[in-house]
């Protein structure tokens, strides 16, 4: 929700890839509200649609209710306590059916979020989609995986690099729907304009290098169109061995598109803080 001069641009595409037969992941925005989605399901049958589909309606719902221009100015509302909200929510309901239907026991999904109230933005995220951030020539990764293989990493006892290549690089550590409870990793930051902002699925980091989607960010900026084209492109070329989902935002001024790039700029990665 943005009143002071910014717009929001949204853009993502969901892909079913190469080998699979269904597309679990899930992924949704509402400019207006300046919120956008994305979520992997997992579980046997279409499980895994269910679960990452009903996540992302059912927290878009949720923060409709909450993102009006009138609550946002009245400075009532804790927007990050309502995400956390709508993310409890949605992890219950999606508990719940698991819980009553025997064809989907056991189904969950990853989620990242961001939300944009005026000049900051609010991100979350469980499982292992991932945000990053594209700013003047830096590429940042926001969120910190929940996964075996980021454990490994953070204690020491796996390489960034040997991550990639292991088997169990799949197994997450939290998930919505497969307790009562969930635990929501959540920050807010303020924005600049020209930001670029990226949420993904594993389909896309599992086969694409960070330095990669930097690249295809900073040369396509102004169409994000095209970024989400040729992210997922580049993983179906590298195999397309799971489903891949990106969605795009970009702070921009209200009255242009896109922003001066400097072409000569070399892009910068960070790799997040591995806490
Ligand atoms: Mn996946």
């Amino acid at each position: 929700m943005n009143d002071q001069g910014l717009k929001i641009v949204i853009h993502g595409i969901t892909d079913v890839g190469q080998s699979r037969e269904h597309n679990e992941d899930a992924i949704s925005w509402d400019t207006r509200l300046g919120l956008a989605l994305l979520a992997d399901g997992m579980g046997g049958h279409n499980a895994g649609e269910v679960a990452s589909i009903l996540a992302v309606d059912s927290i878009k719902t949720s923060l409709a209710d909450v993102v009006t221009p009138e609550i946002v100015a009245s400075g009532v509302v804790d927007y990050q306590e309502a995400v956390v909200d709508a993310v409890g929510f949605a992890n219950r309901e999606i508990n719940e059916q698991s819980l009553e239907n025997p064809e989907y026991a056991g189904m969950g999904t990853t989620l990242v979020l961001v939300l944009f109230l005026n000049h900051s933005v609010i991100y979350a995220h469980v499982g292992d989609s991932r945000i990053y951030r594209l700013r003047n020539s830096k590429l940042q990764r926001l969120t910190s995986d929940h996964s075996l293989v980021q454990e490994m990493i953070d204690n020491g006892y796996l390489s960034h690099e040997e991550a990639r290549e292991s088997t169990s690089r799949n197994l997450i550590t939290r998930a919505l729907g497969i307790s009562e409870e969930v635990d929501v990793d959540i920050a807010m930051e303020d924005t600049e304009i020209g930001d670029i902002y990226l949420l993904c699925s594993d389909g896309l980091t599992d086969l694409v290098s960070d330095q990669e989607i930097g690249d295809v960010i900073m040369h396509n900026r102004d169409d994000l169109d095209m970024v989400s084209r040729t992210l997922v492109d580049l993983a179906n070329q590298k195999g397309g061995n799971d489903n891949i989902s990106v969605v795009l935002a970009a702070v921009y001024k209200a009255y242009s598109d896109g922003r001066d790039d400097d072409e000569s700029a070399t892009l910068e990665i960070d790799m997040g803080e591995t806490d």
